[in-house]
């Protein structure tokens, strides 16, 4: 499903990140940028080696939880790649939520700072780090939409999801924009 805001539009899809011809895809990093699972392990493999290379070059001290950065795409079809840093589940109270619109937050900056006009997100946070998907949905969502309501980019954002599980708690969510 997809809703425009203004000449901007936010699209849900269900599949695999790593095969998104976008700008930029987002990838679900740890704050060291060592590499890992799930999303961070499939367009480490993807991209290729010198993904890490340039990672650990441009960024030896990582980046900080609700932040992100940006790399090459090397083997991927995106043109670049965000490393966004989303917090681990602490059970709500620890700012998680402020923290995970932070990491969306700065993914969209960067993308009008590289002049994309297409960007794809995963549901940061949602997988190893443990965020309940309803609440990932609301806060993921509501920061995009917030942005592009603010700022007008980039045009299109692709939250590619996993599963029908995380597709239906962001189509739940989504359609209340309408
Ligand atoms: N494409 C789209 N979504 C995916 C893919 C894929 N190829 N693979 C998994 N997902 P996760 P996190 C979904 O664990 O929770 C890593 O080890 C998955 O079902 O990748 O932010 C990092 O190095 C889930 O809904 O990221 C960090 O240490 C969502 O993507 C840590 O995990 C995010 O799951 C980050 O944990």
């Amino acid at each position: 499903m997809h809703v425009q805001f203004n000449e901007c539009q936010i699209e849900l899809a269900q599949g695999d990140i790593t095969e998104q011809s976008m700008d930029a895809v987002v990838n679900a990093a740890n704050s060291g940028l060592r590499g890992g699972g799930g999303v961070d392990g499939a367009i480490h493999r993807a991209a290729g080696p010198d993904l890490m290379r340039e990672t650990r070059r441009l960024y030896p001290d990582g980046c900080e939880t609700g932040s992100a950065v940006s790399t090459a795409g090397f083997e991927l079809s995106a043109k670049y790649v965000f490393h966004a840093v989303g917090p681990v589940w602490a059970g709500g109270g620890e700012g998680e939520a402020e923290l995970l619109s932070g990491a969306y937050r700065r993914c969209l900056e960067l993308a009008v700072e590289h002049d994309c006009t297409s960007i794809a997100f995963p549901a940061i946070s949602t997988g190893v780090y443990g965020h309940p998907i309803d609440l990932a949905a609301e806060t993921s969502l509501t920061t995009v939409r917030d942005f592009l309501l603010e700022q007008g980019r980039p045009g299109l954002v692709r939250f590619v999801l996993f599963g029908g599980g995380a597709y239906g708690a962001f189509c739940r969510v989504l359609e209340t924009f309408i």
